[in-house]
């Protein structure tokens, strides 16, 4: 995951008609980005930077290099101005990393999405010993492309998302809750090439929210929100979404928004992608934007200026898509938009 020594990224540096105000919003001072290190990857799908203690890490998920998913995903330290690494870890077809804590303890999760053969293996979580990661625990998982750790009240819980097996997209993706000593099966809820969980607290209620990627026919599929009723996660919205690869949910002062990255419909990477205004009961269209295969967004605040989420919002695009088909399987890219 090397960054370009050309200027990659401008913020929000494309152009969003706003119909209900007819505003032009584009900024006029663009950041640039520059190298400050290259680290040698793998297909790298995922990556989170978070903290242990003092201690800056960085984990990448190395996906494969085209002719085996076996790889090992990297684990680095802050040190000195640069990441050094401290460890890599096994992985198969890795998508996703994600990193938390339950007390003082700090763990690694780690989404296996295909060992080249199989969807159905193990996926991994793994436990600071106070100078690497040991192995935790292994979760069978089917396609595994993202954990989503959150707490609710003192309890907390790991939801996976899980794309597909050997048979197709429709299987369910788990939530676990944490016992004490490990995770535990608590929720299957039936998902459809589940790519994203997002989770988010609007009014003391809890919700999440699940990207459903495509059924293996169509793109066009309904992405579900989940609402917590004490005890389990209850349908609570359906949104009709393409090829939905990501969820972001941001606050901008009172105003809550859910934004998906619509990758595709059809044979057509030229899809809108849409941003969604909570309405005091439920998510309602707020803004379409166009986008072209997009995987990702990301929102951030830049001098404070996050009057307008198209302002805000970055998308990011990674290629290629995760085919079911692993004999297609090629080296992502990863371009910034
Ligand atoms: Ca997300």
């Amino acid at each position: 995951m090397s960054i370009s020594e050309k200027p990659i990224c401008n913020v929000a540096d494309y152009r969003v008609e706003d119909r209900s105000e007819k505003k032009d919003y584009q900024t006029t001072k663009p950041i640039s980005l520059i190298s400050v290190q290259t680290l040698p990857t793998i297909g790298p799908y995922g990556a989170t930077v978070f903290n242990i203690g003092k201690n800056l890490l960085l984990a990448i998920a190395n996906w494969s290099d085209g002719k085996n998913n076996r790889q090992y995903s990297r684990i680095y330290k802050w040190k000195e101005g640069k990441f050094e690494e401290i460890q890599g870890v096994i992985t198969y077809g890795a998508c996703g990393v994600e990193a938390f804590t339950i007390g003082d303890s700090s763990f690694l999760a780690v989404a296996n999405y295909s060992d080249g053969k199989n969807f159905s293996i193990d996926s991994d979580i793994y436990r600071w010993n106070g100078f690497v990661f040991e192995q935790f625990q292994k979760i069978p998982t089917n396609g595994a492309v993202c954990w989503r750790s959150f707490q609710i009240h003192h309890d907390h819980f790991l939801a996976v998302a899980n794309s597909c097996n050997n048979f197709g997209n429709r299987v369910d993706s788990v939530i676990y809750k944490w016992n004490g000593d490990r995770f535990i099966e608590m929720q299957q809820i039936p998902t459809i090439g589940a790519l994203d969980w997002e989770f988010f607290t609007i009014d003391n209620h809890r919700y999440l929210v699940v990207a459903n990627h495509a059924d293996g026919e169509q793109d066009s599929i309904n992405s579900k929100i989940y609402r917590w009723n004490g005890t389990r996660f209850v349908d609570n919205q359906e949104i009709l979404t393409h090829g939905a690869h990501d969820w972001v949910y941001f606050e901008i002062k009172d105003k809550k928004f859910l934004a998906v990255a619509n990758f595709k419909q059809g044979d057509s990477c030229n899809i809108d992608s849409a941003i969604y205004c909570w309405n005091g009961g439920r998510f309602e269209l707020f803004q379409s934007i166009p986008t072209h295969g997009i995987h990702n967004w990301e929102f951030f605040r830049h001098n404070q200026d996050y009057d307008s989420p198209t302002k805000s919002l970055k998308k990011i695009t990674i290629r290629p898509i995760i085919r079911r088909n692993n004999t297609k399987n090629s080296i992502n890219s990863i371009n910034n938009e």
